[in-house]
């Protein structure tokens, strides 16, 4: 493509997507993130970048979904996918913030510029995937995407709405095509058949109970799972709410993110005692499990718990199989409770990498293990497996003795039943179906297995959010001067107390999160930290408090 043909990039800009404000936007942990009506110059840029990128990728396919997640409704994003599933080079990202951030008059000179940077043989084909979630702004966005992508001669494919780990799931497969076929039908095949396998070969035991509620944060996810619903031939019974409709809005007071970090079930349903309940998020990529006990209590079973039930189900299949010499591990964050680490290491024997928050970071960890588990305590993770494990595996199920063959064909299945491209909630709550189903739990019992030690999670709004730095996976903080020497004080006064600070990636805001005996010293502990942000890190607007 010669130069001149660039000026059609400023075309497209001027004329359909011009850059209307001066809000200076960064690429952060989960892309682009803001007011949706804020990001049409950006989507559009990244149907440009997205050309380029599949173009260095030798004409690869490169994926770009549109959603903010579990935000709620008015705002939007946007992400870029490689062409493994996994997230944009993080070398990348600085690129992308460059070229999102320019003045339209800049644009084209700019594109020429990153094309020579990144050394983008503009003479190959390019192919983009573009997803987006629900939200009502999304069509629009999508429509911004398309147009970027096509003013660089790319192909652009659309994919209407879908979860965010499908469009990486469609990614995957188009690039490698022994991992599946790339429609949203084609993983409905892969991972509803490989559930329902699993499913047929083992029976209903014990205190397994085959009702599984699931709130949809009235987001992709129910809807997605609606059509799943009819397929299931009765090896899992879904009752699903907040499917969107009624009223019900995307997110608000409901999904994932509400019922973890409120502690408090999501509303759009009666809820009745003891129920196994699964919460998506808005895009369909975290599951966190629940139940209300007869006290009207809530019992959460959150990453930290989904990654305990997948890793002791792996460890017996391994041990089935005679594969012992696999190496599982898992990878948690900071925010994972501290009862759920010491039940890992010292109950299952299994080791444990704590990496820092983001699913980027959590990802390339599980690499480093023939089969790596990670969650995060919000309930994003799945597992990867290596080459050399499948292998091993299949082998043992084409050639091991009779009860070994058995493992290793549910452990294929259990494979299956994975996306190994990104953190889903749709295949997670089939491997934790699997689990519980083969091991006769109910929720109550998968509770049991250990109790998580009360936390409390707050936000504290400073001036600026970058005079927060940490080390040790985000569990030591370095600067400001005295605000770790703080945090241990306080910290020291609580039995059983941990706390830690860091500045979120997609909120201008910083987090804290402590531990402690109990719930009113957790919630003490917070609101001590956060206060001592306040005061150390340039506090601004009302003083922290305690929540309700
Ligand atoms: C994003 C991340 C998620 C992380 C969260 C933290 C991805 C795809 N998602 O949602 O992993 O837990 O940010 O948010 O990486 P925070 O930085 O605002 O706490
Ligand atoms: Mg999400």
């Amino acid at each position: 493509m010669p130069p001149s043909s660039l000026r059609v990039v400023y075309a497209f800009a001027r004329e359909m997507h011009p850059k209307t404000t001066d809000v200076f936007i960064q690429y952060g942990t989960a892309g682009f993130r803001t007011k949706a009506s804020l990001l049409e110059h950006v989507v559009y840029r990244m149907g440009l970048l997205a050309v380029l990128r599949s173009r260095v990728k030798n004409g690869r396919t490169i994926g770009i979904m549109i959603t903010a997640s579990h935000n709620l409704e008015p705002d939007n994003g946007v992400k870029l996918v490689d062409p493994d599933g996994e997230m944009l080079e993080q070398s990348w990202e600085e690129i992308a913030t460059r070229l999102a951030n320019v003045s339209d008059n800049d644009l084209e000179s700019t594109t020429a510029e990153i094309i020579k940077q990144v050394n983008s043989d503009m003479a190959l084909k390019a192919s983009v995937y573009i997803g987006m979630d629900t939200r009502y702004t999304s069509p629009r966005l999508a429509a911004a995407a398309v147009h970027g992508v096509m003013a660089l001669k790319g192909t652009p494919k659309e994919f209407g709405i879908v979860t965010t780990p499908m469009l990486h799931f469609c990614v995957k497969c188009r690039n490698d095509n022994t991992y599946g076929t790339p429609t949203e039908e084609g993983y409905y095949e892969k991972i509803v058949g490989a559930f329902k396998n699993i499913s047929q070969k083992l029976p209903v035991v014990g205190n397994y109970n085959t009702t599984l509620y699931v709130d949809g944060a009235n987001g992709v996810g129910g809807k997605k799972l609606n059509i799943i619903k009819k397929s299931l031939d009765g090896e899992l019974d879904l009752v699903l709410f907040n499917l969107g409709g009624n009223g019900g809005k995307l997110n608000l007071n409901c999904g994932a993110d509400f019922v973890k970090v409120s502690q408090k079930p999501p509303v759009g349903i009666e809820h009745v005692p003891f129920q196994r309940v699964a919460s998506l998020d808005g895009d369909g990529d975290r599951l966190i499990y629940y139940y209300v006990d007869d006290k009207n209590e809530i019992h959460l079973l959150d990453g930290d718990q989904i990654a305990i039930l997948l890793a002791s189900y792996i460890t017996e299949l391994l041990k089935s199989c005679g594969a012992q010499e696999l190496r599982l591990g898992l990878v948690q964050t900071a925010y994972a409770n501290g009862a759920s680490t010491r039940y890992i290491t010292q109950e299952l024997k299994v080791p444990v990498t704590c990496v820092k928050t983001g699913v980027k970071h959590l990802h390339h960890a599980a690499l480093s293990y023939d089969i790596g588990i990670y969650f995060e305590a919000n309930g994003h993770g799945t597992v990867v497996y290596s080459k050399e494990a499948k292998n091993v595996v299949r082998k043992i199920a084409e050639e091991g003795e009779a009860e070994q063959r058995k493992a290793a064909q549910l452990l294929l299945n259990f494979i299956d039943v994975t996306n190994e491209t990104v953190g889903d909630a749709i295949s997670d709550l089939f491997l934790v179906e699997s689990v519980l189903r083969a091991r006769g739990l109910d929720v109550r019992d998968w509770a049991a297995l250990y109790r998580d030690v009360p936390c409390r999670q707050l936000k504290v709004t400073v001036q600026d959010r970058n005079v927060i730095s940490t080390t040790d996976a985000e569990r030591q903080c370095t600067s400001p001067e005295g605000l770790q020497t703080k945090i241990n004080e306080l910290v020291s006064k609580y039995p059983s107390g941990r706390s830690f600070v860091r500045a979120s990636g997609t909120e201008d805001v910083v987090r804290v999160y402590s531990e402690a005996d109990t719930q009113e010293s957790a919630d003490k502990l917070a609101a001590e930290v956060a206060q001592a942000v306040f005061d150390l890190a340039g506090g601004v607007g009302d003083r922290p408090e305690l929540p309700e």
